[in-house]
């Protein structure tokens, strides 16, 4: 289903995290363009230029720009250039999260140190480090919005989501102060949280099928979501349709967090 109307006729839009077309970051940069809007993508390194170029170019892009979130210096590069080359934002898509392999096989009591401060890193500080690069680029066109995405097993345990569940909990939180700090330059925060969606990194995730049957046989809605209804829901946060909203996690989960069991 796409929205007829070009809500974001005129828009600048950031989509971070397309790996291939199966990314959650690719539904969202689908949507956000049906809707009007001028993309920019950033990809982590070279492994995946080409193909994020490719991808690109099928929606009329070709800013497409290095940024690895774990290196202060290529945020900054990455930011200079989309304000240069894209001429400022008005939406931010952050669709990131990387946690050792190793933590979704082991027991959570066992994180190391460092794993937990990768997981944290990636999935949790480059959504502060990137709003930070972005906030001046939203301020000059009058503000923005942000939209990062988040799992419900930042509220309660799902087993083996272990320390990227951590890494979640933290990215939640930072929505709500990068929110309550951003509000007074019109620039909204929000995190989607989605359901199960059958991606590259989801691939990592052992038992992700049996998270899939338990959507289906206990939500309200009773199957699984795509990667498209995420990226409808990016649109409406990032859009004039979800103008009051900030601060808050959208569930795209086909109603499973309202169920107790
Ligand atoms: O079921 C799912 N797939 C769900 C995903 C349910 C709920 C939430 N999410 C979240 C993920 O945790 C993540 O935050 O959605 C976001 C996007 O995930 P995805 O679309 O499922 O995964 P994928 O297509 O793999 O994109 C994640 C990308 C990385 O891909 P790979 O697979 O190559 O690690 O995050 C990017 C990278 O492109 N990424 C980085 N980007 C810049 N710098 C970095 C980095 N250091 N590390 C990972």
């Amino acid at each position: 289903m796409a929205v007829s109307e070009r809500i974001l006729e005129g828009k600048i839009a950031l989509v971070a995290g397309v790996a291939n077309k199966r990314s959650i970051a690719w539904a969202i940069a689908q949507a956000l363009h049906g809707a009007g809007a001028k993309l920019a993508f950033t990809y982590q390194g070279e492994r995946l230029a080409d193909g994020v170029r490719k991808l690109a170019e099928t929606v009329d892009s070709d800013v497409v720009v290095e940024c690895d979130v774990s290196d202060d210096a290529s945020i900054d590069r990455a930011f200079a250039e989309i304000g240069e080359r894209a001429g400022g934002l008005d939406v931010m898509a952050h669709s990131i999260a990387f946690a050792p392999a190793e933590t979704f096989e082991g027991r959570f009591i066992d994180t190391s140190r460092a794993a937990f401060l990768t997981a944290l890193d990636i999935s949790a500080y480059s959504m502060i480090a990137m709003a930070r690069a972005a906030e001046p680029l939203m301020a000059d066109r009058g503000g923005g919005s942000m939209v990062t995405m988040t799992y419900m097993a930042s509220e309660r345990a799902f087993p083996k989501y272990n320390v990227m569940a951590a890494a979640k909990a933290a990215l939640e939180c930072s929505v709500r102060y990068l929110a309550y700090e951003l509000g007074p330059s019109a620039i909204r925060v929000n995190a989607i949280s989605a359901g199960p969606v059958r991606t590259l990194a989801a691939k990592g995730i052992p038992g992700f099928s049996d998270m899939e049957t338990v959507i289906e046989e206990r939500s309200p809605l009773g199957r699984n979501i795509s990667a498209d209804d995420v990226g409808n829901a990016a649109l409406y946060l990032c859009s004039p349709l979800g103008s009051m909203v900030t601060g808050t996690t959208l569930y795209v989960d086909s109603g499973y967090h309202a169920m107790g069991m």
